[in-house]
């Protein structure tokens, strides 16, 4: 395993929902801090943590994202559960109106979530025995009843904190190893930035001068990512522009990428193009599969690339009886929009690929 800022193999998107007060940014800072924050202001929208974990020898990057539980946040904080592999519903054992709200909180979890998603049930402030206005019994039955896990928690005490956030994490992952699941690789609609993808293009030839840009569109109700690219190829279609950023991905238990995108402008024919073992110099193979992305003014489509279908090129030139692609050992991600020397298709100018999200599947 690699060291610096790619020492992990998996992101976990979480989200942390309840009805406001309950505890949720107690909860988030407990687990991340490992303190206690006695006078915490609600939170306005959302709010964002992190922290590696590891499951099962694998180092996991958790992604928390902790919402407002005042309902003026309700239209702003729903846009974020998409994506979510675990979600922890939170009720305080104090006040029994915020248990009796859960199954709102529950509904919208299934809408706007997967039905992998993992949702866990945090009862918080089990530091107030005195108070308690909600049993044990009766929130373990609704957990059960749902298929929820199920805790008593004190963001205070942090009695409970580590185990909710762990366990989740640990059925997302058995999950992922049953096949059962999806493992989000690039999620544009959360990402901080897209400083990482460092951008290839053919800028060196004297003839064709091509341009790639990625970047980040962001607004109040989503956020994805946008490939801008120039393509100037040669007159015989020699040229490419794209941009790549380094991995360290053991893809091998998955057997499709997808991508999550729509196209615009005047071309649509991309590929992505991987590398593995760290033979990252343009000496080594690559491993390429061609696509072409609906282009449309609205929906965005799924595209799917099956790994089996990665086949090994040197310079733009398939290698027919090239190393297979080492799907444990995945070491550079790659988009790429190309003139096409060695394709039937040839293609030039100004185009945009939107990208949301890109996952593996099993
Ligand atoms: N005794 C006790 N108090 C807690 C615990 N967790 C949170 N609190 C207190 O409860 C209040 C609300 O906590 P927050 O974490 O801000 O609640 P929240 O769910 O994030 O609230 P919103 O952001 O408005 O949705 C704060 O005053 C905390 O000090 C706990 O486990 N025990
Ligand atoms: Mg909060």
């Amino acid at each position: 395993m690699s060291t610096g800022p790619y020492n992990y193999s998996y992101i976990f998107k979480y989200i942390i929902i309840g009805d406001m007060g309950v505890g949720k940014s107690c909860l988030l800072h407990q687990f991340t801090e490992k303190k206690f924050m006695a006078d915490c202001p609600h939170t306005i929208g959302v709010e964002f943590g992190t922290r590696i974990i590891e499951v099962a020898g694998q180092k996991i990057k958790l992604q928390i994202w902790d919402t407002a539980g005042q309902e003026r946040f309700r239209a702003v904080t729903r846009s974020y559960y998409r994506g979510a592999a675990g979600a922890l519903m939170v009720y305080d054992i104090t006040r029994r109106s915020t248990y009796n709200h859960l199954s709102s909180w529950l509904t919208d979890t299934r809408n706007l979530t997967n039905p992998s998603t993992v949702i866990f049930l945090i009862g918080n402030k089990s530091d107030l025995e005195g108070q308690r206005d909600v049993t044990y019994e009766e929130a373990k039955q609704f957990a059960d009843e749902h298929g929820l896990m199920f805790v008593e928690a004190s963001a205070k005490t942090g009695h409970n904190v580590e185990e909710a956030f762990l366990e989740t994490a640990k059925k997302i992952f058995q999950s992922i190893q049953d096949g059962r699941d999806k493992m989000m690789l690039f999620d544009f609609t959360d990402a901080q930035s897209v400083d990482d993808w460092r951008e290839m293009s053919d800028t060196v030839r004297t003839v064709g001068k091509s341009k790639a840009v990625l970047t980040l569109q962001t607004s109040q109700l989503f956020q994805r990512a946008v490939l801008f690219t120039l393509l100037n190829p040669q007159p015989n279609g020699a040229g490419f522009a794209g941009v790549r950023k380094p991995t360290n991905l053991d893809l091998s238990i998955f057997r499709n990428i997808d991508i999550s995108c729509r196209g615009q402008g005047q071309n649509s024919h991309y590929k992505i193009s991987l590398r593995h073992r760290g033979e990252n110099s343009n000496k080594d193979l690559s491993y390429e599969q061609f696509f072409t992305v609906p282009m449309s003014d609205d929906e965005f489509s799924t595209m799917t690339l099956p790994l089996k279908d990665f086949k090994p090129y040197y310079r733009g030139r398939e290698v027919p009886d090239g190393e297979p692609l080492d799907t444990a050992n995945i070491t550079m991600f790659e988009f790429q929009i190309y003139g096409g020397v060695y394709q039937p298709i040839k293609q030039r100018g100004v185009s945009a690929l939107e990208i949301e999200t890109v996952a593996v599947s099993s």
